[in-house]
């Protein structure tokens, strides 16, 4: 078994509930059906939290917490960003209602660049009551108390990236930088909508021309004066994980 694996499990034990952050973007493709069978082996009750929603249309955000709600076990699926700290209110209320006001510890889990981090820090900063580690205890777990009785692990779960999607394992982690472009380009010329095209001023078709045309817009040139595609695939690969570009769909 993999060793992050194991390290989720045994993150998950110590939890009464799990966060399971998921991209606004493509919130369907970023989830993990193995984590959520596991949460129900392991009778873990699970909130699905769309992260990044500043990046989508708020009509989709309800579309597809709707379609998450009606095809997953998860207890309640929320819409949140940790850029705008927008949602944890709505989030904290449902964990609250849950568990009826008993203590409760939660963690965080989730594939590569969903916003775990993003999200822990946001809700604990937010959260006036939050306690900074104390000296001589840095080391191990700590439970960060984000509510009168929610406590939320500062340690998030990363899902092993052979979970995921392939098209997400080879944006993450590139072997070839140019065909993750085109991979990311296929995705987003189908996509419900995009700012792709205000962005690089082409539409986002998954070809070498699309990526000899940013270069050029950008002035991404060779040392011969021949522009350099492969600076340019990396570029929207960097857009697309920093959220500069964004697209969506189910
Ligand atoms: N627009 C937007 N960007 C976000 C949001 N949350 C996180 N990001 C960005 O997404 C990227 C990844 O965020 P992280 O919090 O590092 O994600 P993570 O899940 O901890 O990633 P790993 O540690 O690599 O597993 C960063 O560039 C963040 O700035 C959000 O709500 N909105
Ligand atoms: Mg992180």
């Amino acid at each position: 078994m993999k060793k992050a694996w194991k390290v989720i499990i045994s993150e998950i034990k110590l939890a009464d509930g799990i966060l399971e952050i998921v991209d606004a973007r493509c919130p369907n493709e970023t989830r993990s059906e193995k984590l959520e069978r596991l949460l129900e082996r392991m009778e873990k009750p699970f909130w699905i939290v769309m992260n990044k929603t500043d990046l989508v249309p708020k009509e989709f955000s309800e579309r597809a917490k709707n379609f998450l709600k009606q095809n997953t076990k998860a207890v309640d699926v929320v819409f949140v960003s940790a850029k705008v700290f927008y949602g944890y209110n709505i989030l904290r209320r449902s964990i609250k209602e849950f568990f009826k006001g008993n203590k409760a510890r939660l963690c965080v889990v989730g594939f590569p660049n969903v916003g775990k981090s993003s999200i822990i820090n946001a809700i604990a900063k937010e959260s006036k009551v939050s306690v900074a580690p104390k000296p001589g205890h840095t080391k191990g777990k700590q439970w960060i108390r984000v509510g009168n009785k929610l406590f939320i692990s500062d340690m998030p779960g990363v899902l092993p990236k052979e979970f995921a999607a392939e098209i997400w394992r080879e944006i993450l982690f590139p072997k070839d930088i140019e065909n993750a472009a085109f991979t990311l380009l296929e995705k987003i010329s189908k996509a419900e909508g995009t700012n792709f095209s205000m962005l690089y001023g082409v539409h986002p078709e998954p070809s070498e021309e699309t990526l000899v045309k940013i270069a050029k817009k950008l002035n991404f040139l060779k040392s011969g004066g021949e522009p350099d595609s492969s600076r340019a695939a990396q570029r929207i690969i960097e857009d697309w994980n920093s959220g500069k570009l964004t697209a969506w769909w189910l």
